[in-house]
């Protein structure tokens, strides 16, 4: 019997200990309230010895990019795939994906799965589940690692080639209108300091300010939330009187910056020259695609949060004993309404850019 598998049947009595004990609180509880749905689900996997427990360390749920992302996880993780997940939702907190991490080596997990809310730090808890022979998958942004064994497989988007694309796209747009790089005014509203996405997008707009001579006014994090990118452009609106590029990490970001925008008397827009403040943002989910049809933002960069089935692939290939990629890019587009530019062209490579129809946006999952 190989060593997964055996440790998956001791692995399955732990669990069992820990679910009869949940039935039986369960069944008392759910007695009380006179509702059996909870209790359904809960017998299904007791009842499914040879399910793969994954246990899937989530970052939080600050944006919509990331409902999506768990949402993915949901559907891909289930019984009918031979996979019962646990999810732990962290609130963007380190500590407490360490603390859930550690109580899934207890459990003894087939799998562990982490999108980590930032890079460093990873170090021990990793080695840990490494001793307790657990493979882990990490999705979305990276770890930051001496011993990149301790994990498997790495599933996500290439951040920095995101912030290029955006800004060659912004190059291009200018200089289609006129606009000298001197004039061009901006404000970068970042995502969680110390996240891979945030690394990448900021680094792609600093590399491309100084390359073409465009002005960073300022750069705050608003942590991908919307609430804290209305709040930091608010302030910053009030603060420079110039901005007419806002360059929002996420989509999230980019519609409390327009809320923000719009409330000082502005108008979100790509007329920068007749006072329009542009905006950008990425992730492309259907509340921020529902701007760029508004004409609100004005590039939308894709990032794919659709990674349930690449990782459920990871751990097919693992358990057959087959090759399968340690890294693994995923594919994205890029959105706008106005056309003129139609395609950029990054490290060698041409990227359309897809103009927005309500069809279009109706047709995507996310
Ligand atoms: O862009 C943002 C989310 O790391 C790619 O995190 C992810 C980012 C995404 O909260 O919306």
């Amino acid at each position: 019997m190989s060593k997964v598998k055996c440790r998956r049947i001791i692995n399955k009595m732990n669990i069992h200990k820990v679910m009869s004990l949940g039935l039986i609180l369960g069944f008392i509880l759910l007695t009380m309230s006179g509702c059996g749905k909870k209790q359904e689900a809960e017998e299904d996997v007791s009842t499914q010895p040879e399910l793969i427990t994954v246990g899937f360390s989530q970052v939080g749920a600050e944006s919509d990019w990331r409902v999506a992302n768990t949402e993915s996880f949901r559907k891909t993780m289930v019984k009918g795939n031979g996979v019962y997940m646990m999810y732990d939702d962290a609130q963007q907190k380190q500590d407490k994906q360490i603390i859930a991490i550690r109580n899934f080596i207890q459990q003894e997990v087939d799998y562990i799965v982490l999108a980590p809310v930032m890079e460093t730090g990873w170090d021990t808890v990793l080695q840990e589940a490494s001793d307790a022979d657990i493979p882990v998958i990490v999705v979305d942004r990276m770890v930051d690692i001496e011993d990149t064994s301790l994990y498997k497989a790495w599933i996500g988007s290439d951040f920095k080639r995101e912030g290029k694309i955006a800004c060659e796209w912004l190059d291009r747009f200018t200089t289609a209108k006129g606009i000298r790089p001197e004039d061009i005014n901006i404000v970068d509203i970042q995502g969680t300091e110390g996240a891979t996405s945030q690394i990448g997008r900021t680094n792609g707009l600093t590399e491309a300010a100084s390359k073409h001579g465009w002005n960073i006014l300022a750069m705050e994090s608003a942590d991908y939330a919307q609430t804290k990118g209305k709040e930091v452009v608010a302030k910053l609106l009030a603060q420079f009187d110039n901005i007419n590029v806002v360059y929002c990490e996420n989509d999230n970001e980019a519609i409390g910056a327009i809320e923000a925008i719009e409330e000082a008397g502005k108008k979100p827009g790509t007329d920068i020259e007749n006072g329009d403040i542009l905006v950008i943002s990425f992730d492309a989910a259907h509340s921020g695609l529902n701007k760029v049809l508004e004409g609100k933002i004005a590039l939308d960069v894709e990032c794919n949060p659709l990674q349930g089935e690449e990782v459920l692939n990871v751990i097919k290939a693992i358990e057959e004993g087959k090759d399968y990629n340690k890294y693994t890019y995923i594919n994205e587009s890029i959105f706008t309404l106005d056309d003129t530019v139609k395609s950029v062209n990054v490290d060698d490579k041409n990227y359309e850019i897809t103009k927005v129809t309500s069809d279009i946006i109706g047709s995507r999952e996310y």
